[in-house]
Parts: C-alpha cells; sequence; structure tokens
C-alpha cells in the first residue's frame, strides 16, 4: 500500500521532534556546564558575558594539578597493564580451542556489567585482607581491574578475523616467536590494541566511584578532587575542568572508534610505540610517591578547621609534608578506619566517635612524654567518659550545634519550633547528619538527645517527616555559604562557621534554643595502623602551642580548650556568644554519646526521613 507523501511528511515531522528531543534530553546538560565554564559570574545563575578566566584560574589551582598528575600516572599505568593483558588474553583464546573456553570467555567479560559499587567494595575488603595500604598501587590495580575486560572485548573483536598462517609463514622463514610477534602479530592487530588502549585510559581518568574506595591518601585523581570541590559549592572553575575533562574523553573515545572501524594505523610504527609504552610503564610506576617513605605527614580532619597559614608553619617548623583531606561526618571517619589501611596519620572524631573507634581497637593510646604543651588544656576539656584519662586523644576543637538566623528575615527565635515554622517554608536548612537532626526532634520535645527508646525515636522520626516539606536543604559542609547567600533565612548550624560568617554579615545570629543543643568535643586521635606516629604526636604537640591554638580558634572560630590560648585571642572572638556561650546557655547543653547497638536503629529512622 503506498503512503500518501503528505502522511510521510507528518510522520517524519513527528520522528524528527522526538529525536530532537532525546537528544536535547541527552546533551542539555553537556550544553549547560560548557557554557556557564565561560560564564563572568560566579553564580551559575546568570550570564554575565564571557570569560576564560576560570581555564586559566583551575590550570594554576595547585590541587587540580596535583590530581591531574595522579590520573595520568593511574591512567597511564591502567593503560599499559589492563591492555597488555587483555591483547594476550584474546591472542590465547583466539589460537587455542580447549573446554569450556566459551565459559571462561564469558567469565573475563562479566565486569563489565557488574555493579561497580559491588566490584569497588570488594576490591575494598581484598586489599585490607592482604594487608595492603590504599594509595596509588591500589588505584592503578582496581583501574586495572575494572577496564580489562573492556580491552579484552574490542581486541577479541578485531582480531576475529586474523588469520594465524601469516604467523607460521613467518616462523618458517626463520624467524623467532617474540619476532614474529611484534614483526607480524602486533602490527595486525595493532588498531585493535590501541582502541583498547584509549578506551582504557579514557575509563580510567574519568572514574569516580571504585576509585573514591580504594583511593587512601594522597592517591587524589581529577575526578575525587572535582567532587571534594563540588562539596564545597558548584564553582565556575569546576565548570572548566569538567568541560576538558569532557574533550579529553571525547576525544580518546572517537579515537578509539576510528580506528576500530579500521582506520590504517601506523603500521610501522606498532612495534616502536608498544616497546616505548612498555619501557614507559616502570618510570610512570616509579614516579609513584611511596606512602611512607618521605615525611609526610596525612592528616584527615573535619572542613572548616585548619587554615593552610597553620599548616604552612607545621611545615616549616618540621621540614615534613602535610597531606590534607576534608570530611564533614563522623560516620565517613568511622567508615574510613574500620576498612583499614587507610593511611591517616592524624584524624579529628567528635566526642562519641572517639568512643566508637577506642571500643573498635582503631586508635593508638598516646605518647604523653612527646607532648610536652599537654598542661596548656583546660581540665574541663580533658578526661571525659568517651576516653578517661585521655589515653587516647586531646581535645582540639569544641563548639555548639545551634539555631543560626538572618535578622533581615527572622526574628531572633528561641526554640527549637522555628524550624517547624510553616512562614519559613524553603527558607530552612538542616545539617546532613544523622546524631545531630535527631538530636534536634528529641531536643524539642524534651528528650535527651542520647533517648533509645524506639517510641520515642519514631515519634522523633515523624516530626521530622512533618518538617521536611519546610527544609530546603541538608548540608554539613557550607551551611553558613548558604545563610550568607540569603537562599536560607534559618540553619540548624554548627557554631565556628557561623560565628566566621558574623564578620561578613552582622544580620547573622546565633542562639542555643531554649530546649537545649549539642555541646561537641572534637578530638586529634592517631589510628592504629598510622604510617608515622612519630610526626603524628608532633603535630598534636604544635597543635597545643598557644600562639597555634589561638591561631587556629581566631581563623575558624570553633572554640578553643586550650586555656593558654584564651588571653591570645582578639576580643571580638573572646565576646563572642556564639564561640564561648554564657555559663546559662551552656547549662543547657547535652553531648552525644555512643549508643551502641541502637545506632542501627537511628541509622533506619534517618534513612526513613531522607528517603520520605
Ligand atoms: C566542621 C564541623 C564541626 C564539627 N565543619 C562538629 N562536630
Amino acid at each position: 500500500m503506498r503512503v500518501p507523501a503528505s502522511a510521510r511528511g507528518a510522520s517524519g515531522t513527528v520522528l524528527g521532534l522526538l529525536a530532537g528531543g532525546t537528544y536535547l534530553f541527552l546533551y542539555a546538560p553537556i550544553v549547560v556546564l560548557v557554557a556557564l565554564s565561560f560564564n563572568a559570574s560566579r553564580l551559575s545563575a546568570s550570564w554575565e558575558g564571557f570569560t576564560l578566566e576560570w581555564y586559566l584560574k583551575s590550570a594554576t589551582n595547585p590541587a587540580i594539578l596535583a590530581s591531574l598528575r595522579n590520573s595520568l600516572l593511574v591512567g597511564l599505568s591502567a593503560t599499559v597493564l589492563a591492555t597488555s593483558a587483555a591483547t594476550a588474553a584474546a591472542l590465547s583464546f583466539h589460537r587455542h580451542r580447549f573446554r569450556r573456553r566459551g565459559m571462561l570467555e564469558g567469565l573475563i567479560t562479566i565486569p563489565t556489567v557488574a555493579p561497580e559499587i559491588v566490584l569497588a567494595a570488594s576490591l575494598l575488603l581484598l586489599f585490607a585482607a592482604i594487608g595492603l595500604r590504599l594509595g596509588f598501587l591500589t588505584v592503578i590495580l582496581a583501574h586495572v581491574s575494572f577496564t580489562v575486560s573492556y580491552a579484552f572485548v574490542v581486541v577479541k573483536a578485531r582480531i576475529a578475523g586474523f588469520d594465524h598462517s601469516l604467523e607460521e609463514a613467518a616462523m618458517d622463514l626463520g624467524a623467532g616467536p617474540v619476532r614474529t610477534f611484534f614483526m607480524v602479530t602486533l602490527p595486525a592487530i595493532f588498531p585493535a590494541v590501541m582502541a583498547a588502549a584509549l578506551l582504557v585510559f579514557a575509563l580510567s581518568i574519568d572514574d569516580y566511584v571504585v576509585t573514591s574506595f580504594v583511593a587512601g591518601v594522597g592517591a587524589t585523581t581529577l575526578p575525587l578532587q572535582i567532587y571534594s570541590m563540588v562539596k564545597t559549592g558548584i564553582s565556575p572553575e569546576i565548570n572548566a575542568v569538567s568541560t576538558m575533562l569532557l574533550l579529553a574523553t571525547g576525544l580518546l573515545l572517537l579515537a578509539a572508534f576510528l580506528l576500530e572501524q579500521g582506520q590504517r594505523a601506523r603500521v610501522a610504527a606498532a612495534p616502536a610505540l608498544f616497546g616505548l609504552a612498555v619501557l614507559g610503564a616502570p618510570f610512570v610506576l616509579a614516579g609513584v610517591p611511596a606512602p611512607s617513605s618521605e615525611r609526610v605527614l596525612n592528616l584527615f580532619i573535619w572542613s572548616g578547621y585548619i587554615a593552610p597559614e597553620t599548616i604552612a608553619k607545621f611545615e616549616a617548623r618540621t621540614g615534613a609534608k602535610v597531606h590534607l583531606d576534608l570530611y564533614d561526618s563522623n560516620e565517613a571517619v568511622i567508615a574510613k578506619l574500620q576498612a583499614g589501611n587507610a593511611g591517616y596519620d592524624v584524624v579529628c572524631p567528635s566526642d562519641y566517635s572517639v568512643q566508637v573507634l577506642r571500643h573498635q581497637n582503631l586508635l593508638q593510646p598516646l605518647d604523653v612524654s612527646a607532648l610536652p604543651h599537654l598542661e596548656n588544656l583546660d581540665p574541663s576539656f580533658l578526661d571525659r567518659p568517651f576516653d578517661p584519662g585521655n589515653r587516647y586523644s586531646i581535645p582540639y576543637f569544641w563548639g555548639t550545634t545551634g539555631l543560626a538566623y538572618n535578622r533581615r528575615h527572622v526574628e531572633r527565635p528561641d526554640s527549637w519550633d522555628a524550624l517547624w515554622d510553616p512562614r519559613y517554608a524553603g527558607r530552612i536548612l538542616m545539617l546532613d547528619d544523622a546524631r545531630e537532626v535527631f538530636a534536634v526532634a528529641l531536643k524539642r520535645r524534651g528528650h535527651s538527645l542520647n533517648a533509645t527508646d524506639p517510641h520515642v525515636l519514631e515519634a522523633a522520626r515523624d516530626d521530622l517527616i512533618r518538617q521536611k516539606p519546610l527544609v530546603r536543604t541538608y548540608n554539613s559542609t557550607n551551611f553558613e555559604d548558604v545563610l550568607l547567600s540569603g537562599d536560607v533565612w534559618l540553619a540548624h548550624a554548627w557554631s565556628g562557621q557561623i560565628a566566621k560568617s558574623m564578620d561578613e554579615d552582622p544580620d547573622i545570629g546565633y542562639v542555643i534554643p531554649k530546649e537545649g543543643a549539642t555541646l561537641f568535643i572534637d578530638n586529634l586521635v592517631i589510628p592504629r595502623d598510622a604510617p608515622h606516629v612519630g610526626l603524628a604526636h608532633a603535630f598534636l604537640d604544635f597543635t597545643l602551642d598557644p600562639e597555634i591554638a589561638a591561631e587556629i580558634c581566631r581563623t575558624m572560630r570553633y572554640s578553643s580548650p586550650n586555656r593558654a590560648a584564651w588571653p591570645l585571642l582578639p576580643a571580638r572572638v573572646r565576646d563572642n556568644a556564639a564561640i564561648f556561650p554564657p555559663p546559662e546557655a551552656m547549662a543547657r547543653l547535652e553531648m552525644l554519646a555512643d549508643l551502641g547497638e541502637t545506632t542501627v536503629l537511628y541509622d533506619r529512622l534517618w534513612t526513613e526521613v531522607k528517603s520520605e
């Protein structure tokens, strides 16, 4: 039957629209990202003209450059190793017939469809089981393990038509196996090998999930760096770096595709290139810093807890380098230390988490003789139930979890009820922290923030679910910036960062609600498997020096437990009630404690709140 031309035209238009819509759906986010990377404005929302500033900034940002170097190192090593292994496997499957060949071939390719997160978790467990310290080597091994299957598929497909009689002919003419491989086999399959190599490199360079599990200290790759920058707000620099990463991966994939299409590769250059790659690998690997041979202090600490200038002072005093990683929840610390071999020398868990880590035997007893400045600490912060006698920890900062508000929009609140007030719908921020959020709901109903009664906890969960439509965002990272930006008017917040933002905007206020709130003491500890125990003690003692303790408090605005530092603080810090609350407010504070088994219940209820 003939279809009338008009009907063909109409269905063509519909199909065209559908196709257009699909491409728009696929590429719109990328177009936005690329466009904003050239936007002169810091805020993504409005276009303020074209600029290359973010490209220049990211090209000179030391953290980005270091992570780029790491990514290249890992990518090149994984490429050489995975491609060689995959090529060898593909050749032997092609050449030999043996029992269970199909099944064994299938086994090589399964990882291409296995969930990445499962692969990541199992690699982490394996490394912990064999006692391999997380770092460059583990990242390279992990990348080889998930890319080798892809490389195998590519090489195998391409060598299907490879004729072994050519190899036999070469051998008949007197070439040995090695010569035959480099003169005959490799040139013939070279496009496939190159395509596989490019694919491996592309997969490695942009992997986040697996890398985040197995990276440990000092092996931050570009995707990890981008993610950690995103945690402090999407800056245009990230857009620029992401655009460049996208371009690089796109070009690699295009090259791989062309090679696979049978575009003639430089056959003559094959052996030389391959040789170069093999020769280059040891140099690349040799460039990998051996984690424990240099004097490096691996510090894992809350974001907003130490200023770069303080780190520089420690480096100048000791001649060591500090490698700094940041986190925003106690759970992140506990998970890292439990996984083992993280490589950290000093970590800063809160009170109740010190208790958890101590019970799991993950901490190292402190050598008091290496801490001569210990006496500077105020006794009221010592010998607490979470670490009797301070055998494992010294207090670094203390603070409160209160209610921050913007005076331009909100009258001084005196109760946690404000966070349930419909007038502030969409203008409320809550910390993204299970224990802290439950503490609010519990205190508001007159309970202890360490309640364990399931009925009480379920009622708290219901309150939090009711509150959820009013909450703009859960954020433990840069909540003070969100408050400063005016996007939220009321924030459940940690004291120091709010005290700091008061300098920028005098309309920011902070209260400890009448129902009571959290008092936290965050402490420096040395993990049991820390590689640089001596340097770790040197760092602990450094923070006890009154000058340094005062500097840390002045720059970060969390409260200092170092009484010798108090007289050195400027009046605006000493007299800020958000940093050093008056006794009547202090009397309303309670500390979080480790709740043992009940932690599981908190986790479940918190998941219910978050997924509601
Ligand atoms: C720092 C958060 C303070 C830690 N970003 C609360 N224990």
